[in-house]
């Protein structure tokens, strides 16, 4: 008798599960059709800003003078985006030079050095005139006399050194 193995047969009913993944757009929100809101790409890199100090150097003059001491003067204007400062002044006919500014002490002007480096702001100016911030030209030489030229090199923060011609001129043709 031959044996009959039944393999038995299992069906095996798969049930194929198809896992149909629906992606579900839930952070759909695109609906901003005329672009308004967003980054436009049209703007154009911005320059560095507060960096550059743009100076110019208006009316250098100075004080004729009888004796050893007298003033120069000039306006600074400044037409950059950074604030400067004037750190020092040299002088050709003077061994010493001085920022100097005005103070009322008990009633009289007076005048003294400057504590700090004067500012020239940005899109602003420094004037220094008769009365006010003056450069004191002392031990001079010699008496500075009208038609005379005195070179004056400034010293700035940012700009660095500017040479100028201050012509010297009579007191009353200072103001
Ligand atoms: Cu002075």
């Amino acid at each position: 008798m031959d044996w009959k193995r039944w393999s038995g047969l299992v069906m095996l009913g798969v049930a194929a599960v198809a896992a149909v993944a629906l992606v579900a757009c839930g952070d759909d929100d695109d609906d901003d059709g005329d672009g308004a809101g967003t980054a436009s790409p049209t703007v154009a890199a911005s320059p560095t800003q507060g960096q550059v100090a743009k100076l110019q150097i208006i009316d250098p003059r100075a004080r004729d003078t009888t004796n050893d001491v007298s003033a120069a003067y000039f306006t600074v204007k400044n037409t950059g985006d950074a604030t400067d400062r004037l750190l020092s002044v040299t002088a050709d006919v003077s061994t010493k030079v001085e920022v100097h500014e005005m103070v009322m002490e008990g009633g009289t002007a007076k005048m003294q050095a400057v504590k700090a480096p004067l500012e020239i702001p940005a899109g602003g100016e420094l004037v220094l005139k008769p009365g006010g911030y003056h450069i004191m030209l002392m031990n001079l030489a010699s008496p500075l006399k009208e038609g005379q030229q005195v070179k004056l090199t400034l010293t700035f923060e940012k700009s660095g050194k500017i040479e100028v011609t201050a012509p010297v001129k009579k007191i009353e043709a200072m103001n």
